[in-house]
């Protein structure tokens, strides 16, 4: 096994900066950049100018980075993703830079505060949730790590939806991060793309009578590519994150447009345009519209452009170098129709014969999974398909039959039901091409999020296609970059971190075992507590002003922060909420640590019961932060517009951390390794990766409930009644009734039935019931333990001690081992 060596303790080249020169840079951008002065200049100005100085660096690094790659001529991984989940660049630049503290000290010399600077910023939220913010902290470990790799994606002018309530029902605003232009970001013109949709397919016949596919395309769409650069963390390296934003193309509109139809000709611009226009807000669930396939395709195609282009540089026409130089990984299926465009590419285009370009294919693509909901597991209308892409339709049949025929039929001879079981073409009145099947056949590995994913994407999702293929199949668990999610968003921490274990910490994570050592000395335990208390301070602020509800920083902070969705089970926290309510109002001497129960969710706009359980929540929230009786005990925030940014300030702060997923249906969760990081306990189901948090925390430091997996399957099996649960359970009862009354929603009762129907005469598909009593017990546990102040101080700390495994750079390490086979380039 190779391990990747990450330069930790080397002094980056830009550390010699001092804050003076710092303050020059700045200043000099001031007049130059920003065209104002020191007397005039606004916050933005000073934030934009403060940007360009940074970019000295940055710039510095990408150029020195990129010769480096070029004269290796590395072998590299190509990252596709239709979502990257940034965040803020400002911060993360400049502590991967190890530039925080100079900047920090040259901006008060100038009079301003860094952190107000900081929030001058957008989030950069090209992402939905868990799948996109992996991305990010992948780059950031890939270029940390000093591996050569390039981000893929898609310049979408809007990213995620902001949120607002009104009356506590989620509104939807546009995003619009980059309206005054982007700092970090770099127009590359001289890399523009032209890429093809629609239109119809000729065959014809050459001079030695080979017969030829020709695609005669309805539109040609021009790829201009923006580039973002990647810093590692005090190494040498900055990757480049790739964006294609879609324009018209001027060589297609010229003749519109001198024929006189001007209209005509802008009306296609505005087309063109609309397919880099907006994120799909659905995170998982597949809406099967026509853009979305474009968007799809428009940014796979482009890549591939660039990357081919990359490598006949090097290479010429000479394709057989080309699996040894290029690795590309599928972010789960949304970039899966790079694999017949790139078949299409070697055998139309380079006149390749099939089984040569199949066979680079093969080992070029590897595709990992990132969900078993059914809702979520993409495939598009065999029509739609052929009237955007029709070669590349032509092109998935022919891998099909060939598929089939020498695999399927030769392993399972004349056995129908297998082939219907693992065609790509799923036939039916509507026959639809399976994204997920495409994939397993077009890569050479596949790999799950977790360890109980991935043994469920093999048993339960594609059993006949491991049988085909067993060594195809992999793990690869999940992590996060501790750069971001401890050293920078919590820096009280950090620095005791520092003092305690040393610095190598951020990029060698298991170090934060030598924590345990101390996790039983009263001083330490002190010390810690501390922290989380002015980290909960500072939160108690933030809500204040985003919701006007007052918190007492005494309390437990108990969060839940991750896209609204049944699986998830928001409503069966809330549940519980209305539980502990209710205890109060029975026995008014209702003995409970205080506590705040903190949400932070996203619905999708068509999500309906997703945006009626934030509307319960909210309305829930009123009623109780209002009642006297609770004598807070209970406060309840919904915080709207849940972000990186806004998890960066809640994270630090959590005490608790809720991960109540069904059990089988989270692949891993992410949240709830930055949680446990940042020393919150959590409070969770067997599974994704609680299931690996649970074995490292050790099971004292973890409060877990619920339905395992397998006895979710056996419920399911022998008939789950939610219904007995009600009757049986008179709390349950009793809170159900509650919601349909009018008690929380005055003058209107009805309006928080939806989620007692969906959980009774639903039949409550994600089993909320079944674990309600689990869930309850769970939550007294926590409250039993958080009376003992060093037995809680101790368990929070061995979270923080524990989870090293968690950090993105053991996963990517995984990926290269597993996965990519790649070697590190040390840039100097
Ligand atoms: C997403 O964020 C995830 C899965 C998916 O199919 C689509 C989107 Cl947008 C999430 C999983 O739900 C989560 O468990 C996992 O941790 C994350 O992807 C990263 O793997």
């Amino acid at each position: 096994m190779t391990k990747t060596k990450i330069s930790s303790s080397s002094t980056p080249a830009t550390a010699s900066l001092n804050a003076e020169q710092l303050k020059e840079r700045i200043i000099r951008h001031l007049h130059a950049t920003l065209g104002t002065d020191i007397n005039k200049a606004s916050p933005q100005a000073w934030w934009r100018a403060t940007c360009a100085a940074i970019n000295e660096s940055v710039f510095d690094g990408l150029r020195t980075t990129q010769r480096e790659h070029y004269q290796q001529d590395t072998r590299a991984v190509h990252y596709f993703s239709l979502e990257y989940l940034m965040g803020r660049l400002f911060s993360n630049n400049l502590h991967n830079l190890g530039l925080y503290q100079s900047a920090k000290q040259a901006l008060a010399e100038l009079g301003h505060d860094i952190a107000d600077l900081e929030d001058q910023e957008e989030d950069m939220a090209l992402g939905n949730g868990g799948l996109g913010r992996l991305a990010a902290c992948f780059i950031d470990s890939l270029a940390t790590m000093n591996l050569p790799a390039v981000g893929y994606g898609i310049h979408y002018e809007h990213g995620l939806f902001q949120q607002e309530f009104q009356a506590g029902r989620q509104i939807e605003r546009p995003d619009s991060w980059r309206e005054y232009g982007n700092p970090w970001e770099i127009c590359r013109p001289e890399s523009v793309q032209e890429i093809s949709v629609y239109g119809y397919v000729e065959t014809v016949y050459d001079l030695q009578g080979r017969m030829k596919k020709v695609w005669h395309p309805g539109r040609i769409i021009k790829g201009v590519p923006w580039d973002i650069p990647v810093v590692g963390y005090h190494g040498s390296s900055v990757n480049v994150l790739r964006l294609w934003e879609s324009r018209a193309s001027d060589f297609f509109n010229w003749d519109v447009f001198n024929s006189g139809g001007y209209v005509d000709a802008s009306r296609e611009n505005i087309e063109a345009e609309t397919i880099s226009k907006v994120l799909y807000p659905n995170d998982e669930t597949e809406a099967g519209k026509e853009l979305r396939l474009i968007q799809q395709y428009f940014f796979c195609s482009c890549s591939l452009k660039d990357i081919i282009r990359r490598y006949k540089r090097a290479h010429g026409d000479d394709w057989s170098k080309f699996p040894e130089q290029v690795v590309i990984q599928l972010n789960d299926t949304h970039p899966a129709v790079a694999i017949p465009e790139l078949m299409r590419i070697l055998v139309d285009r380079a006149d390749m014969h099939w089984d040569e370009a199949w066979g680079i294919c093969q080992q070029v693509f590897a595709y990992t999974n990132h969900t078993l909901l059914p809702e979520a597991l993409e495939s598009w209308s065999v029509r739609m398909f052929e009237k955007v892409l029709p070669r590349h339709l032509e092109i998935i049949y022919e891998i099909n039959r060939r598929f089939l025929l020498e695999q399927v039929d030769v392993r399972w001879p004349g056995d129908n039901d297998k082939k219907r079981k693992l065609s790509i073409i799923e036939e039916g009145h509507e026959p639809m091409v399976r994204m997920g099947h495409l994939s397993v056949v077009g890569s050479f590995r596949v790999n799950g999020v977790a360890e109980v994913h991935s043994k469920l994407v093999q048993s339960d999702l594609f059993p006949e296609m491991v049988a085909l293929w067993p060594e195809k199949f992999t793990n690869v668990t999940n992590g996060v970059t501790p750069r971001r999610w401890l050293k920078a968003c919590n820096p009280r921490l950090s620095s005791m971190l520092d003092r305690l274990i040393g610095s190598d910490w951020p990029t060698d994570l298991k170090q934060l075992s030598k924590l345990a050592a101390h996790a039983d000395d009263p001083k330490v335990q002190d010390d810690f507590m501390a922290i989380k208390q002015q980290n909960k301070a500072d939160l108690a602020k933030v809500i204040q002003d985003l919701t006007g509800v007052a918190v007492d920083p005494a309390a437990i902070f108990d969060i839940q922060i991750k896209r609204l969705h049944e699986y998830k089970r928001q409503h069966l926290n809330l549940l519980h909420i209305l539980a502990l309510y209710r205890r109060i109002l029975q026995n008014p001497d209702y003995d409970m640590v205080p506590r705040v129960f903190i949400f932070g969710a996203k619905a999708a706009p068509g999500y309906k019961l997703a945006k009626e359980i934030i509307y319960a929540i909210n309305k829930v929230a009123e009623k109780i932060n209002h009642d006297k009786r609770v004598k807070d005990r209970i406060k309840v925030v919904f915080m709207p517009n849940y972000r990186v940014t806004l998890a960066e300030k809640m994270i630090p702060a959590a005490d608790v951390s809720e991960q109540i997923s069904t059990a089988g249906k989270e692949a891993s969760g992410t949240g709830n390794m930055k949680l446990a990081l940042n020393g919150a306990i959590t409070v969770g189901t067997l599974d994704g990766a609680n299931i690996e948090i649970a074995e490292e925390v050790g099971e004292d430091n973890i409060a877990i409930f619920g339905l395992t997996v397998d006895e979710v399957k056996a419920l399911r099996q022998s008939g789950y009644h939610s219904r007995d649960y009600y009757h049986n359970n008179p709390e349950i009862k009793a809170i159900l009734d509650w919601l349909e009354t009018d008690y929380f929603t005055p003058g209107k009762p009805g309006e928080l039935a939806a989620i007692k129907h969906s959980l009774l005469e639903g039949g409550d598909p994600y089993l909320v019931l079944a674990d309600f009593e689990g869930y309850q017990a769970a939550q007294q546990q926590i409250d039993g333990w958080y009376r003992d102040k060093a037995g809680w101080a101790k368990k929070a700390m061995m979270n923080t001690a524990c989870v090293g495994k968690f950090t993105s750079d053991r996963s990517i390490q995984d990926y290269v081992d597993r996965v990519w086979q790649l070697t590190p380039c040390k840039v100097d």
